[in-house]
């Protein structure tokens, strides 16, 4: 026996990055929307460059996506084609609070995503549902500064228990926030914030987390109190932090990385903060503002489970280190030697998966949910042989298979509980990163390109006929 039956296969999406119909639907504005392509895009989601609105210097590729808004019955029945147990996506909260602080929700937001989930269901697909995926309305960002502000626990408390209400019986499983440590990398998407001069960084990133960390713990409480059958996890941008050498001052500044990076997911899994994220706090007098109130509910809503990204392992150097270092990814660390790098430098590494997974079970012994992986490549468009096109995408087969048996190891030799695993982007979007559309993870190739060009067609590549066979056998023939 390989994979557990019931396993669940399938592939994630983020509404941000394919959606698009971005003012349709009563939808309001979202930091996700003003984040242009190009140059500027880095400094935009990090916080570092404010852009409250469109201007006309920049493209903005969340605006339209691969406007999934009006294709999703068409991409669903291709998913359902390739035999997908799950489909993991995310709800837009402005398509159902417009301002986010609206005392009604919109019924055209809330009934697209209630017809959506029925989509899936008819096909027997089981939706996984992130509730915040980078998006965050522009009316809480302007009005109340995103994240940093404590309000932002009431209307998240507001939105989850309009979606656990009127979705209880049609989802299941659900995910609070998506990659919650983005917020130290990428605070502008992790968060809805963007520093004004001379702010902190470090504490108002801080702030924010333990804003986020409540808001998921009572989303967690209001989630089984609506509807005891909710699963709900959290997300964590994962991969281990290898050190760069056994020299003990490398190895120190991995176990630091790694206790950063997992301090958050200690709390969600755990129900409290680790002594050494207390210790750091009052040394650098950043004072969360906890109350008696937030450790109670930190406490006694601890997630049913672990759900992260995986793309790639991190190395960590002493500050003194002279090991080069990686360029283009929100992870800045040393280059490690021993490993291939995809076109956009993330480091390839299967192995680390399993050590990653390994890693987070040892740690919280909860069942683990893989939400997202795969491979970033560009990709060439060619006929099919029968009067349609492909693209041949060996690389992307050759990436996930060896993914997927490192996934089968852990499950089967090191007896890791894992619940299922989705493929990131199972049809070509937004790149969250880069705002590219160059940047293709899919099965299925959206004909746009990286300036809005394109006829939106959709087309099989070569691995959604291998996506379709691994599934078709529970992950015994990877060939
Ligand atoms: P892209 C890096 C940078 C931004 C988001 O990334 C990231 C990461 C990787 O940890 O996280 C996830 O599109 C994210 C998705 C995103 C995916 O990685 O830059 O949850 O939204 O698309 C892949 O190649």
């Amino acid at each position: 026996m390989a994979f557990p039956e019931n396993f669940l296969w399938g592939g994630a999406t983020a509404a941000n990055q394919c959606e698009g119909a971005y003012d349709e639907g009563g939808r309001g504005l979202a930091n996700v929307d003003v984040a242009p392509a190009g140059k500027d895009r880095l400094a935009v989601v990090s916080g570092e460059k404010k852009m409250m609105g469109f201007d006309p210097n920049h493209y903005y590729p969340a605006k339209t996506g691969i406007d999934m808004y009006h294709h999703y019955r068409e991409d669903i029945a291709l998913f359902a084609e390739m035999g997908f147990k799950t489909y993991r996506l995310s709800i837009a909260w402005s398509r159902i609070f417009p301002n986010g602080d609206d005392a009604e929700p919109n019924e055209e937001g809330l009934a697209f995503y209630e017809d959506l989930f029925r989509c899936c269901r008819e096909h027997n697909i089981e939706p996984l549902v992130t509730i915040t995926h980078f998006d965050c309305p522009m009316h809480l960002i302007e009005q109340y500064g995103g994240w940093r502000n404590r309000k932002l626990i009431d209307f998240y408390k507001r939105l989850v228990t309009t979606l656990f209400s009127r979705y209880k019986g049609l989802v299941h499983y659900w995910l609070t926030f998506n990659e919650i440590n983005m917020i130290f990398h990428l605070p502008w998407m992790g968060a809805g914030i963007a520093f004004e001069p001379g702010e902190d960084h470090e504490s108002t990133e801080w702030k924010a987390v333990h804003h986020e960390l409540v808001a998921s713990a009572w989303a967690t409480k209001i989630g089984h109190d609506i509807d005891p059958e909710n699963k709900i996890g959290c997300m964590l941008a994962a991969g281990s932090f290898y050190p760069y050498s056994c020299r003990p001052e490398d190895v120190r500044a991995a176990q630091l990385d790694t206790q950063r990076e997992l301090s958050l997911i200690d709390v969600q899994a755990r129900g409290h903060y680790p002594a050494h994220t207390l210790r750091m706090l009052e040394r650098k007098g950043i004072d969360l503002g906890m109350t008696e109130e937030d450790r109670e509910v930190l406490a006694e809503n601890t997630v049913d489970f672990i759900s992260f990204s995986y793309y790639s392992t991190r190395t960590s150097a002493a500050p003194d280190t002279d090991a080069p270092r990686t360029q283009g990814n929100a992870f800045n660390g040393v280059k490690n030697p021993y490993l291939e790098q995809s076109q956009w430098g993330w480091a390839i590494d299967p192995l680390g998966f399993r050590i990653t997974m390994n890693e987070l079970y040892d740690r919280y012994e909860k069942p683990l949910l893989v939400v997202e992986n795969g491979l970033g490549a560009k990709d060439e468009l060619v006929p099919d042989g029968n009067g349609s096109y492909t693209v041949n995408d060996d690389y992307r087969i050759d990436y996930l298979r060896k993914h997927i048996s490192a996934l089968r190891d852990t499950i089967t030799e090191d007896g890791v509980e894992v619940w299922g695993y989705t493929t990131w982007g199972p049809i070509d979007l937004v790149s969250a990163g880069s705002g590219q559309m160059s940047k293709r993870y899919g099965f299925i190739y959206v004909d746009r390109d990286d300036e809005g060009n394109g006829t939106l067609k959709r087309y099989r590549k070569k691995s959604f006929g291998w996506y379709k066979k691994v599934i078709a056998t529970n992950g015994e023939d990877l060939a």
